[in-house]
């Protein structure tokens, strides 16, 4: 056999153990995928659900965190420049950022096997951004993916989702995603998996207790 030959037939074995172990790994929490890829949402809405957080989400912006007292939480998280967070929230902000109920980046505190619905809208007017959980901690490399669901650190996501265009100012629409989630017991992390954005500081805490 020819040795080119050798290195595609490795690859390929390669590649498919990789995609299983990825798919087995990935089995621990549930994620039901989005199926509203591409659906718009007014600017101004967006920015009022994020200023009307539901009853059971409790927010101390003191020390920048939310505790959610349900195990059925919709959580609506806006991502943008830090400019725009800061005239949006009043907090200080740096590089690209999550806006989620008022708060920037928010340690964000739960009980376990929550049913969690996500709704990531994107008001950045020029970056794509996203949202996904990942049990690996900062810091974060410039490209945190290695491909699929896996981390360049080893780590892996509990979730995943496109990246969301940017918003478009003059129509005064935004891309938003939906999902569904849970999390067992432990520390999480949400990150935005653009690259260079975590490695910045796009990311926040979550903290799944009992
Ligand atoms: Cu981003």
């Amino acid at each position: 056999m020819k040795p080119v030959f050798i290195i595609m037939v490795i690859a390929i074995v390669l590649g498919a153990l990789g995609a299983s172990y990825i798919f087995f790994q990935h089995e621990g929490n549930n994620y039901s995928p989005g199926s509203t890829y591409g659906t718009l949402v007014p600017i101004d809405q967006a920015i009022s659900l994020m200023r009307s957080p539901p009853s059971y989400a409790h927010v101390f912006s003191k020390n920048d965190s939310i505790v959610f007292t349900s195990h059925q939480i919709d959580l609506v998280v806006l991502t943008m420049g830090h400019k725009r967070a800061e005239n949006l929230t009043g907090m200080n902000a740096s590089g690209n950022v999550f806006v989620i109920y008022g708060l920037v980046n928010p340690t964000l505190i739960m009980p376990s096997n929550a049913q969690i619905h996500v709704t990531v809208i994107n008001l950045d007017a020029g970056d794509y951004h996203n949202f996904v959980v990942t049990s690996q901690p900062p810091p974060y490399q410039y490209n945190v993916m290695m491909g699929g669901m896996q981390m360049m650190g080893g780590g892996k996501m509990d979730t995943m989702m496109p990246y969301l265009p940017p918003a478009d100012y003059s129509t005064e629409q935004a891309h938003q995603y939906q999902y569904t989630f849970t999390l067992n017991q432990g520390e999480f992390w949400y990150i935005c998996t653009f690259p260079g954005h975590a490695e910045n500081g796009m990311y926040g805490e979550i903290v799944v207790g009992e």
